[in-house]
């Protein structure tokens, strides 16, 4: 093979360099195969007429074929490169712009808060359910033992739907459902939104979320009732938090209590947030009264249970110092996003405040 045919497949292997080149780079690979004075190729052309025509027809065809080659590609890579440009600095694009922030959306708080609780329970084996916010009055009032006369069934305290249908003023129904269902034993809570005809102020709200937790077996004692309330509260405040049980009141417990929790605030010695007690009341609760299991033909001599309901949102007010519940309702960004955390880390996030 002649010098010449030799150089020109060296050269070939150069053509891979053209599609990366930026354009000071493509201005010079051009120069150095193209170039009108002393471009290789053009050199090479340019001795074609001193060759053997043997020699002549092979170098001028293959370096002829190359030089189109070259050519191609070259035009190619410029027509990338402008339209790049174009189509960012050329536009009047500021490249030098930061880029805009991601948005990302986020768990309301409340909700945050719901499923932490739920989630506790949950380690405890009590299964999530939830069920229909509009009810009759059977299963929000007179399977819970209330009495005809009494006030929630009024039409001032409730929001009656027409006829005997009402938004549930608790998510009890669903415990009520769940009882003429599944045979014991039961362990569950559930989550919900609930209706009160209420004022909307800074402590009330006409719709708010509850929880209410349930457990129904044979032998369930108030030991059980007390130890699970009070493990709840360990883990969800801390490791340290005492609870207190006051005696209550509750159509569908016999007997009722409220559970307070050591004032988070002020860790018990007394402060304006807990008016001087050191405790905060967390949730009401007591013994499954013995009428709500016969009511849904559970055998009350072979079964008992206890139950609990609590607020959400006064449990989020209570821990992160939240002063007003309509602030969960405004739907202001500025407020929500001081509580948003990616959700695939909220587990991860209430394991790090476990022991706080
Ligand atoms: C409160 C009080 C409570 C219950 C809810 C319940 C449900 C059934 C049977 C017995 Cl089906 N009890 N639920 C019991 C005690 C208290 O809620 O202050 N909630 C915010």
């Amino acid at each position: 093979m002649s010098d010449l045919l030799a150089a020109l497949d060296s050269l070939r292997e150069r053509l891979n360099e053209v599609p990366q080149a930026d354009e000071r780079q493509l201005q010079e690979l051009k120069t150095e195969f193209l170039g009108r004075k002393a471009g290789v190729l053009t050199e090479i052309l340019k001795a074609l007429p001193g060759l053997p025509p043997e020699e002549r027809k092979r170098v001028g065809g293959t370096a002829n074929a190359l030089k189109r080659e070259f050519e191609r590609a070259i035009d190619e890579r410029e027509r990338d490169l402008k339209r790049s440009t174009t189509a960012l600095s050329g536009s009047g694009v500021d490249l030098t712009m930061p880029g805009r922030p991601q948005w990302h959306g986020g768990v309301h708080i409340v909700t945050q808060v719901v499923d932490e609780i739920c989630e506790i329970f949950g380690e405890l084996g009590f299964s999530r359910v939830t069920g229909p916010e509009a009810e009759t009055e059977r299963y929000n009032f007179y399977a819970l033992n209330f009495p005809k006369d009494h006030p929630a069934l009024d039409a001032q305290d409730s929001f009656y739907l027409g006829g005997d249908m009402l938004l549930r003023t608790h998510t009890s129904p669903v415990q009520i459902r769940t009882l003429e269902t599944y045979p014991p034993p039961i362990r569950i809570v559930v989550p919900g939104r609930c209706y009160r005809r209420d004022p909307f102020d800074a402590s009330h709200s006409p719709v708010f979320e509850q929880i209410e937790g349930f457990a129904v077996d044979e032998g369930i004692s108030f030991v059980d009732f007390k130890a699970t309330l009070a493990l709840w509260a360990r883990r969800f405040f801390s490791s340290t938090t005492k609870v207190r049980f006051r005696p209550s009141y509750f159509p569908f417990t016999e007997p009722s209590a409220e559970m307070d929790v050591q004032c988070q605030i002020c860790g018990g010695s007394g402060c304006p947030a807990c008016k001087q007690s050191g405790w905060m009341e967390i949730l009401g609760s007591g013994m499954v009264h013995p009428a709500v299991l016969d009511n849904c033909k559970v055998d009350s001599e072979k079964y008992t249970g206890f139950a609990w309901g609590m607020g959400p949102e006064r449990i989020a007010m209570l821990r992160y110092g939240i002063p007003d519940i309509r602030l969960f309702f405004d739907s202001d960004v500025r407020f929500l996003e001081q509580f948003s955390v990616i959700s695939s880390l909220l587990s991860d996030r209430r394991l790090k405040t476990d022991d706080r």
